[in-house]
């Protein structure tokens, strides 16, 4: 028997797939496209680990902004800043994966609550869930902008689970980013992790107790009461 949860979920990585943007980086940098989709990624992660370590503040928006142009100098490419606006916009509209529609309908058809948890910005969230088909799944977007910190600080956490009423421990978080898990678990919340990645967990901690490899498995694989 499945127990009816609070599922909160990642989106860039977990839903959506920010690599996936090098389909469109290839009509302006070509061969270079999919090294300079990761570097972006990579930069964009690091720039919000390092602004929370610096109890610092920039929104999800500006980060991915200053990400590209690192990227692209990192690669020795450089853009004009309409095809720059063209990609900042497209990062607003990303491939979602298969399984996250066939997944989230499983787990709404079984009564689940599922709300978004995320480091995009209120408006980047509306726009992209929209977008991809998604938003109407979920009851609250929770954006870390509610508390200008990123993932993996405990307040955004906390601020997740006073959004939904409920203690950490009564909320779960689905994320494919280990980081995100880990930071949640520290948080006291119960964690899925959404393996995409063929294995490879960090070493900070183990892998939580529920581990499924496509959405569509989750509904299957959270535990009985
Ligand atoms: C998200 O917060 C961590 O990028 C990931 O959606």
């Amino acid at each position: 028997m499945e127990r009816r949860e609070a599922l909160a979920f990642d989106v860039y990585g977990t839903l959506v797939d920010p690599i996936r943007i090098d389909t469109r980086l290839e009509r302006f940098l070509g061969p270079d496209a999919t090294a300079v989709a990761e570097a972006w990624r990579r930069k964009q992660l690091e720039y919000t680990f390092r602004l929370a370590a610096m109890q610092r503040y920039e929104d999800f928006a500006e980060v991915t902004r200053k990400a590209l142009v690192y990227a692209l100098a990192a690669a020795g490419r450089s853009l004009d800043p309409a095809q720059q606006e063209a990609l900042l916009a497209q990062y607003n509209d990303l491939e979602c994966f298969p399984d996250a529609v066939p997944g989230l309908q499983r787990l709404a058809q079984a009564g689940h609550t599922l709300v978004v948890c995320s480091n995009g910005t209120p408006a980047m969230l509306e726009a992209l869930l929209g977008n991809a088909g998604l938003r109407g799944y979920f009851r609250a977007l929770v954006s870390v902008d509610e508390v200008r910190a990123f993932k993996p600080a405990p307040q955004v956490y906390h601020h997740l689970a006073r959004r939904l009423g409920r203690p950490p421990g009564a909320v779960r978080l689905v994320s494919s980013n280990p980081f995100d898990v880990l930071g949640a678990q520290a948080a006291g919340m119960p964690t899925v992790w959404l393996d995409r990645s063929g294995g490879l967990f960090d070493t900070l901690g183990p892998p939580p107790a529920v581990v499924v490899r496509a959405l569509t498995e989750l509904a299957g694989a959270l535990p009985a009461p």
